[in-house]
């Protein structure tokens, strides 16, 4: 009945790489009884997130939507040199106190909130005015939650901050490299840095921390956090992935003949995440890689950063003989795919990726080795994390010091393996296998989903 129906809202920050697990987890939260309304900030930072709110909404009327108008921001405030994204999470801070009044109002009034961990602090008291229980969806490894959810403790160590660690220490997980930590993080004095660590501070408020992630993935790293080893404050870190896709009405007449016609596992799926632009020069390296190898390939090029439907012209960047060269062997596009869809293809054998971490629980889902080549962020954490579970192989080298630029011949030898090497092949499939059994019914993430809705109930 109604009345045993658990009414939850879900709040994402920006970027299609956030958006799209929260909207994943609003759907799940629905398929086990929660009636959800899902808030966005207006406006978005990309097209590409409005476009895709849109559809969604459409897709799945029974989702109730509530805007939260954005507001200005202060005028003395240089917006021209902070990221579009960090800047839309000062933004949605400053004006998601509009929020008490509304979220009084509602009823049946909520029964817990989904936040993002950016907005915990400024939303604390507003959530004890409300009693309303907070959870926060982390977007990021388990591992790479362990170092933000420790970041207060390391920005007030003196070698921290310069640098001085060849590796970082955190509690009860292994030692991080420190060329694996996001550089931003050493500069306390950035909105970006500041920010998260004064949410990170509040984590301890939040009833749960839901992940996209599954027991087996990271174990040790879940095992650590879980037993208090990390920090004692730290509520339940809960996995409920690899979480499932969903299909929009007008990406399901999507499809690809020139796949359909390719052999089974032979080829690769390229592609560096929704906000990664790589250099023209690196962009170029790897074409004459992909060029060059014996494999076929399917590559989504990305030349800026916000929106993918820009103006630059692919064969500026990458020769106008390219397409023609590779016609046949590869398909080289700009534009948004399905990306769940194409790694799901039976044609699909490896996929080279930045290693964000949606990608990484997608490739996860449906065993598809990883050449790991992550750029920034929490990448190079997620793809240790890869590797680590046998899901992809990774040059710790690649993207520093003297490799910066990674040389063609280098990514071909990389690819060859990728595409041949049975033992990579096999582990990634245990890791599908370890996934599926996660999320059938009774798994380890069924029944933690289970059990937090219950909870709501309760
Ligand atoms: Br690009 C692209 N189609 O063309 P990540 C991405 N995606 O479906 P990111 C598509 O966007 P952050 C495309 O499947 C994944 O769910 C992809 O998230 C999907 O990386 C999501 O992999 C991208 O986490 O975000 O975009 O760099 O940096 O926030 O992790």
């Amino acid at each position: 009945s109604s009345a045993i129906r658990p009414r939850v809202a879900v709040v994402p920050t920006a970027g299609m790489g956030h958006l799209m697990p929260f909207l994943r987890l609003a759907l799940m939260l629905q398929r086990h009884g929660c009636s959800v309304t899902l808030i966005t900030a207006q406006p978005t930072t990309s097209k590409a997130e409005s476009a895709h709110i849109s559809s969604f909404l459409s897709a799945f009327p029974q989702v109730d939507h509530f805007e939260l108008q954005l507001l200005p921001m202060p005028e003395e405030f240089d917006t021209s040199t902070v990221d579009p994204f960090f800047l839309q999470f000062d933004r949605i801070n400053r004006s998601i106190h509009q929020l008490l009044p509304i979220l009084k109002e509602f009823s049946p009034p909520l029964s817990a909130i989904f936040l993002d961990l950016t907005l915990v602090a400024n939303f604390v008291e507003i959530a004890d005015e409300l009693g309303l229980p907070i959870y926060i969806p982390n977007t990021s490894s388990a591992r790479f939650f362990a170092l933000l959810s420790y970041l207060p403790e390391l920005s007030s160590q003196p070698d921290f901050l310069r640098g001085a660690y060849s590796d970082v220490a955190i509690p009860g997980i292994l030692p991080l490299p420190f060329s694996s930590i996001p550089p931003p993080f050493k500069d306390t004095s950035t909105v970006f840095t500041s920010t998260l660590i004064r949410n990170s501070r509040t984590i301890s408020k939040a009833r749960g921390i839901l992940m996209n992630n599954f027991e087996w993935f990271e174990e040790s790293t879940l095992a650590a956090l879980n037993g208090g080893r990390v920090l004692e404050t730290l509520p339940p870190c809960i996995t409920v992935g690899p979480l499932e896709p969903y299909k929009l009405g007008n990406e399901s007449s999507e499809n690809w003949p020139w796949l359909d016609e390719q052999s089974s596992g032979s080829v690769i799926y390229v592609s560096f995440g929704s906000r990664t632009a790589m250099s023209t020069e690196q962009i170029r390296e790897l074409a004459k890689a992909l060029k060059n190898s014996k494999h076929k390939f399917l590559w989504t090029v990305k030349t800026s950063k916000v929106d993918k439907d820009d103006k630059e012209d692919l064969s500026n960047v990458l020769g106008d003989r390219f397409l023609e060269e590779t016609a046949g062997k590869g398909i080289t596009l700009k534009q948004w795919v399905d990306q769940e869809a194409i790694l799901a293809h039976p044609a699909v054998g490896g996929f080279i990726s930045h290693c964000g971490w949606n990608s990484v629980m997608e490739a996860a889902r449906e065993g598809v080795p990883i050449l790991a080549w992550p750029l920034h962020g929490d990448q190079r954490v997620n793809a240790e994390v890869v590797a680590d579970a046998g899901l992809g192989i990774w040059d710790r080298g690649w993207g520093i010091g003297d490799k910066s630029l990674v040389r063609a011949d280098e990514i071909e030898g990389k690819i060859e393996l990728l595409m041949t090497d049975t033992n990579l092949r096999a582990s990634a499939r245990r890791v599908k296998e370890e996934a599926a059994k996660a999320v059938c019914r009774g798994g380890s993430s069924d029944r933690m989903i289970r059990d937090v809705v219950k909870c709501l109930v309760g």
